[in-house]
């Protein structure tokens, strides 16, 4: 309710320092107005808690909790004797495994529609792309030739359960994972049985009184989260495609300005594809188009938020409202005539706001219910009962509209869409796709790397500002970057997935753009398609001339404003698979302790990759392009270059972002 969110007695919220995504900056000052708060004013109000964010508390038991001191990370232990590196090894053992069950519970799903699909028993999806089938069978030795698709699928299905359920032995998709990438895995102890066991390991591991060793237990860290990354993760998006179709190049709108007050909106927002892809076909409908019609709209806009959002803007070009620290303040437009969510990153303050601007929240999923708000339930044998209701809950708050609506005018378009696959085709052209041309860049030097920029936005810095500025910087220096989740919309709002935003890259890398006519941004779509870059990356490695295993590859990766325990996980996934991570705002660890240097050193030393930290976006550009140099000297590819770093005047140059092409 209203009254419950007023925000009367607080201090102001500093708004540009809070974002710099210009819609929401307008809308928090709408909030302002109307008395209502979002994260950002429950951030500035409560203060983190400082040992917490440090990971030095533990309450596995009731023996305490304990809390160790940040400052004197080894001046005591818990009352069992646990010691700090204990502590914090298990505090994000438990983090994997949060976001490794997200990802693969998500993959789960998607898989579940895919046996009942081939089953014939749901008959609103279909197996769109056979292609894709096809390869993705044999890419996990399923035989092919001269057998009818359905049993190929049943096949595929067979296998692939196995990503999760397997008891003992190694995933499926471990066949994608290149030879010596795989034998330090092997040597290590650390590729993954099925998702379920790894996941049930390491609640048993955590539990009070078990697992007592950092270095046993980052073990388990690691064979988890590639559970994730090479299994739950990899599973979504490849179903999805099948499915739904593999993304290719696509233009389409980002922002709130893709809102229209004469249309009926409707925002799905969250993380399974299949609930957006109903909604597609409901609001599609030529009776409920009718209906909206009659109540007195031009038709209806249905638009994403958040990685489902960035999975059908990739797919179709679906439209796009905005990412995770959006999705509060695109209520205060009072624009939104219903937003239907299903799983995770959905904050429960979206219930008072939509309340108090009378837009129609419905929760979608069994998993996930909001108190307070109408569930109606998604099931996928009758995917169009639930989403036909919410359109026509939409139309029925559109005729009666009462909140003054304020619709923020920027909309930015861009090229979204751009699947493993289709990297392929782009550089090298339809009949000889290939990695070859990318990895002859590389070598060559027009391309220095490639960085894989990711994750989500958070109210503890300063929303898009770490995602905008750390790409910039990127490009600049030749870097091409992909990237996935709520960071794509960061870039797409600031206009870097045009073409011709090549003119901020450095020469080597605005060569090649212009030569094939990409940007120098490549949108991949939601977080479990960050699947699709370890595939790029293992198919780097496959065609030659960057050494023999992920770790030797000129490449790197950033969550610069991560806030969710599944970005924990995809981290923890990508350093097991050879990359160098950084992290922005936060990391739950000390910097002094045995744990931290295992993460941030002693992987890589045992032939991993490892963590960075940095939260300034030009610090954290430096990590990864002198991680990337590193890369090249040791390939004998280094030539002669210097990291050419950006002062005030360029930074104030770019400013300025051409808004057509
Ligand atoms: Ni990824 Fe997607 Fe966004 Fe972060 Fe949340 S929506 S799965 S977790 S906040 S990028
Ligand atoms: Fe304290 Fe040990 Fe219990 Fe954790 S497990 S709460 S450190 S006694």
């Amino acid at each position: 309710m209203a009254e419950e969110v007023k925000n009367e007695k607080k201090k102001e919220l500093p708004i540009a320092q809070v974002t710099t995504c210009k819609s929401t900056q307008q809308m928090l000052r709408k909030a302002a107005e109307d008395g209502v708060e979002t994260a950002f004013h429950r951030a500035a109000d409560m203060k983190a808690c400082p040992i917490g964010a440090d990971s030095a508390c533990c309450k596995h038991c009731s023996m305490g909790p304990c809390r160790l001191s940040s400052k004197d990370a080894y001046g005591k232990v818990g009352v069992c004797g646990a010691t700090i590196d204990t502590i914090a090894s298990r505090n994000f053992a438990r983090m994997v495994a949060s976001g490794a069950a997200a990802h693969t519970d998500h993959g789960m799903s998607m898989l579940d529609v895919f046996r009942e699909v081939v089953a014939g028993k749901i008959k609103d999806y279909q197996i769109k792309d056979e292609q894709k089938l096809l390869e993705v069978a044999e890419s996990v030795g399923i035989e092919t030739a001269g057998r009818e698709i359905k049993e190929i699928a049943v096949d595929l299905y067979e296998e692939l359960e196995r990503t999760y359920t397997q008891v003992e032995g190694e995933i499926p998709f471990v066949t994608r994972v290149p030879p010596k990438t795989l034998e330090k895995w092997r040597e290590l102890g650390i590729v993954p049985r099925g998702a379920m066991r790894e996941i049930m390991e390491i609640m048993h591991r955590t539990h009070m009184g078990v697992d007592q060793d950092y270095e046993n237990t980052t073990k388990q860290c690691s064979r988890t989260a590639l559970s994730d990354g090479w299994g739950g993760s990899m599973v979504a998006t490849e179903i999805s495609d099948i499915l739904f179709g593999t993304p290719s190049p696509v233009l389409a709108g980002v922002d709130m300005g893709c809102l229209d007050e004469k249309q009926v909106n409707i925002i799905v927002h969250g993380h399974e594809p299949n609930m957006f892809e109903s909604m597609i076909a409901s609001v599609n409908d030529p009776k409920l188009l009718k209906e909206a019609e009659k109540a007195g709209a031009e038709g209806l806009n249905l638009l994403g938020m958040c990685c489902s959002g960035a999975e059908v803007l990739s797919r179709h070009g679906v439209p796009h409202a905005g990412n995770f620290m959006s999705t509060e303040t695109v209520l205060v437009t009072g624009a939104v005539d219903a937003m239907a969510v299903d799983v995770q990153c959905i904050k429960q303050g979206l219930a008072p706001l939509a309340e108090c601007y009378g837009t129609k929240l419905f929760t979608t999923n069994p998993r996930a219910h909001i108190e307070g708000v109408d569930h109606i339930e998604f099931v996928e044998h009758h995917p169009r009962k639930c989403t036909d209701k919410v359109v026509k809950e939409a139309i029925k708050r559109f005729k009666g509209r009462k909140a003054k609506i304020v619709i923020p005018q920027n909309k930015s378009l861009g090229i979204h869409g751009f699947s493993h696959e289709y990297i392929n085709y782009m550089l090298g052209g339809t009949f000889r796709a290939s990695y070859v041309p990318l990895n002859d860049n590389i070598i060559n030097g027009r391309i220095r790397g490639v960085a894989g920029v990711v994750g989500c936005t958070n109210p503890r810095v300063r929303q898009d500002y770490v995602h905008v500025e750390l790409v910039k910087e990127l490009i600049k220096n030749d870097v091409l970057v992909v990237q996935t989740g709520c960071s794509q919309i960061s870039l797409a709002k600031a206009g870097l997935m045009k073409p011709d935003s090549s003119v901020l890259a450095g020469d080597g890398l605005q060569e090649v753009c212009e030569t094939v006519g990409m940007p120098p941004v490549l949108g991949l779509g939601s977080c479990v398609d960050n699947s699709r870059i370890l595939i790029a990356c293992a198919e780097m490695v496959k065609t030659g001339g960057l050494g023999e295993s992920i770790a030797d590859l000129p490449v790197a990766g950033a969550a610069p404003e991560w806030m969710s325990e599944k970005a924990i996980s995809i981290g923890q996934y990508f350093v097991a698979s050879g990359v160098f991570t950084v992290f922005g705002v936060t990391f739950p660890t000390i910097a002094e302790t045995k744990f931290h240097k295992l993460l941030f050193d002693g992987l890589e030393r045992q032939g991993l990759g490892k963590l960075g930290f940095a939260k300034d976006p030009y610090e954290m550009a430096a990590l990864m392009i002198d991680h990337i140099d590193k890369k090249r000297e040791a390939l004998g590819i280094m030539g002669e270059r210097e990291r050419v770093l950006m002062d005030m005047a360029d930074r104030r140059d770019l400013e300025v972002i051409p808004d057509s092409f």
